[in-house]
């Protein structure tokens, strides 16, 4: 076998470099040491969702991304609760004998899964990357001590997190993942190519702030903001927890020129004891996702009923 090796994982998010980054040097280490390491990234879409997939390697990889039943698919690692496409393609899991083939969604993020099957299963030693493996689960998990972590950007891993999920730059990724396998990230953060992203991304952060800050109703519990009249579709969602530490909801509504979306979601530094589920509430509006944020879309053209909707969900949320 050559030594070529192509590693996809999910794109634009910390744990998927993370967990390319954890894969990548177990595999040196306790597989082939003359690797040749190849990345490329995956991104979500409705319909043939690996016709683009490079499987060129003489193994390849996919992790923190649905399965692919290809027999050129050598190694997979995943924790996402829809994780295969079709039952065909969870049936063909179940039958495979070959044992490099990992799935927990127990686990809140598939660098720790990665790590711990690594670790148990094939004597890796992944103490030289504690520190991005306790980060990836962190960030992942939405398990940040306190708002203010998750909010202010002023350690390496969010800010590292950042450039990761919100850059246009497309190969900013796999020049990344070699560093975060062999470098502190603090040293990561200092590097030139992400300090010079997240700079500008930085201000667009603060500047969601202010956005909001302005458009916030908050009342019996809940923030509602309205942001159609600004062009911010994407803002950090734990940003109403930190400007109010007593919410328990959040309500928003934003528009992009694909759609209008409402967003919901729970406060996560908050124990919630009714059990308001809020993938129910949104799928009565044709919406869905998990029982503490989901979300709707509406067509561009409706922004009446979307703004219908979240008055309606506000309300009932506030009761
Ligand atoms: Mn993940």
């Amino acid at each position: 076998m050559g030594n070529k090796v192509r590693i996809c994982f999910h794109n634009r998010c910390f744990d998927g470099a993370s967990s390319a980054a954890v894969f990548s040097r177990f595999y040196r280490e306790c597989i082939n040491s003359q690797a040749e390491l190849h990345y490329t990234g995956l991104t979500h879409r409705p319909a043939g969702l690996f016709d683009e997939v490079p499987f060129d390697g003489d193994e390849n990889i996919i992790v923190d991304f649905k399965y692919s039943s290809s027999p050129r698919l050598t190694w997979w690692f995943d924790h996402h609760q829809s994780a295969f496409l079709t039952p065909e393609d969870e049936e063909h899991f179940r039958r495979d004998t070959g044992k490099q083939k990992f799935y927990d969604p127990t686990y809140k993020s598939c660098t720790k899964f990665l790590t711990t099957v690594a670790r148990e299963r094939f004597g890796f030693h992944p103490e030289p990357l504690a520190e991005l493996i306790h980060w990836a689960d962190i960030i992942d998990g939405a398990q940040y001590e306190t708002p203010e972590v998750a909010v202010k950007m002023n350690v390496p891993a969010t800010q590292i997190g950042l450039v990761i999920e919100a850059s246009s730059d497309e190969g900013m990724t796999t020049r990344l993942i070699p560093h975060l396998a062999s470098k502190p990230l603090a040293e990561i953060a200092r590097l030139d190519f992400i300090a010079d992203n997240f700079q500008p991304l930085y201000q667009l952060h603060q500047k969601s702030m202010e956005i909001l800050r302005q458009e916030c109703q908050f009342e019996r519990g809940v923030v509602y903001y309205d942001l159609t009249g600004h062009d911010l579709e994407g803002f950090n969602k734990f940003i109403p927890y930190y400007q109010y530490p007593d919410c328990i909801f959040s309500v928003s509504i934003s528009a992009s020129p694909q759609r209008i979306k409402v967003g919901v979601g729970s406060n996560p530094w908050h124990d919630l004891k009714d059990g308001k589920n809020l993938a129910e509430i949104c799928e009565r509006y044709g919406g869905g996702g998990h029982a503490r944020v989901a979300a709707i879309s509406f067509d561009p053209n409706d922004l009446e009923k979307a703004r219908q909707a979240a008055r309606e969900i506000t309300e009932e949320l506030r009761r």
